[in-house]
């Protein structure tokens, strides 16, 4: 045997071996120190490593079921409060679509609830459309006891930190809260990107998805998620919006994974680039579900200059209060827009 070949074998001088038992106890003193102050203290690496990797991560019992019963109160009520906006929102999104001028005109005249209710379901019917869902912007703004419940919810579970934690950036911002209401035969939600929606510059931004109902099954309309598409420069880059319908199928042929079973205190995250979707609600009950988003503090308002494309226009309503008061181009900066983390 050659002498060399030994080499792990050797037994040193004394200061070498006084060397390494310094390193091991330097290492075993980090290791500590690691386990006393973990980076992640919120949430488990391997959940940031799934949600890195897949887009999206399921996080079981974050929050007491007794909690989410309290928030589903809330909700309900501010969803009831927000009915009439919501109709006249799914009108204007189908008079858009549609290049319906008339049904734009009946909606922007209406002043009932039971109006709105009435003229959305006579359009849907004559034009063979179902209502996907239902939805109420920004419930965690104003001063009633609902909106302070559903903000306090966000701030009581470190929503923030876990949302800086998952995307790796120093803090955040709440961006929006979103209700949404899927009665029983309401339709499925299309695939979407939110960032394509929104007026953000960056690749830093995440939605919690909290179901307030139990979901069993896909019957009961879980978020689906094309898994791994949040780093698909490629797709949004060459295809166009038809293209992207159905990440699932051709040409991506994307894994489609949902969370379901969900019960009450479990809850989904998704990263604002990550193509998602819901089946039809199949269920017996509405199914009920409020989405919290949050971008990074150091996010940039879109500029106008040099666009490919502009923010489509589905959650106009959620930004239209902010966006003529910030600097396109920069980091936002406003009340509505509140850094509810920074480490
Ligand atoms: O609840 C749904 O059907 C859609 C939710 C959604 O798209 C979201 O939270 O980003
Ligand atoms: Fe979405």
């Amino acid at each position: 045997m050659r002498e060399d070949s030994d080499w792990f074998k050797h037994e040193g001088s004394s200061s070498q071996v006084e060397g390494f038992e310094e390193a091991r106890l330097a290492a075993s003193a980090v290791a500590e120190e690691c386990q006393a102050r973990p980076t992640f203290t919120n949430v488990d690496v391997h959940a940031c490593l799934e949600f890195e990797r897949q887009g999206h991560v399921g996080l079981r019992s974050l929050f007491a079921a007794g909690e989410v019963e309290g928030l589903k109160q809330a909700v309900v009520n501010r969803f009831q409060a927000e009915k009439f906006k919501a109709y006249t929102q799914k009108m204007r999104l189908f008079a858009e679509d549609d290049d319906d001028e008339e049904l734009r005109k009946a909606a922007q005249n209406c002043r009932t609830e039971e109006d709105a209710e009435k003229l959305l379901k006579t359009w849907c019917e004559e034009n063979d459309a179902v209502v996907p869902f239902l939805q109420a912007f920004n419930v965690h703004r104003g001063s009633s006891e609902d909106s302070e419940a559903i903000m306090s919810f966000v701030r009581d579970n470190s929503m923030g930190k876990i949302a800086a934690e998952l995307m790796g950036v120093r803090g955040t911002m709440l961006y929006q809260t979103s209700i949404f209401y899927k009665e029983a035969g309401h339709g499925e939600t299309s695939w979407h990107a939110d960032l394509a929606t929104s007026p953000w510059d960056t690749n830093a931004m995440i939605t919690c998805w909290i179901p307030l109902t139990p979901i069993e099954t896909l019957d009961d309309s879980p978020l689906e998620f094309a898994s791994g598409s949040h780093r698909d420069v490629a797709l949004p880059y060459w295809y166009t919006n038809e293209g992207m319908e159905d990440p699932s199928g051709d040409p991506r042929e994307y894994d489609v994974h949902n969370h379901a079973p969900l019960q009450l205190g479990d809850c989904t995250w998704h990263h604002g680039w990550l193509f998602h979707a819901a089946p039809p609600n199949l269920g017996k009950q509405d199914r009920i579900a409020l989405a919290v988003s949050f971008v990074s503090v150091d996010a940039h308002v879109l500029g106008s200059k040099k666009l490919r494309r502009r923010p489509e226009r589905e959650d106009m309503e959620s930004y239209s209060e902010w966006i003529g008061e910030v600097t396109p181009g920069s980091p936002a900066r406003h009340h509505l827009l509140p850094i509810i983390y920074e480490s």
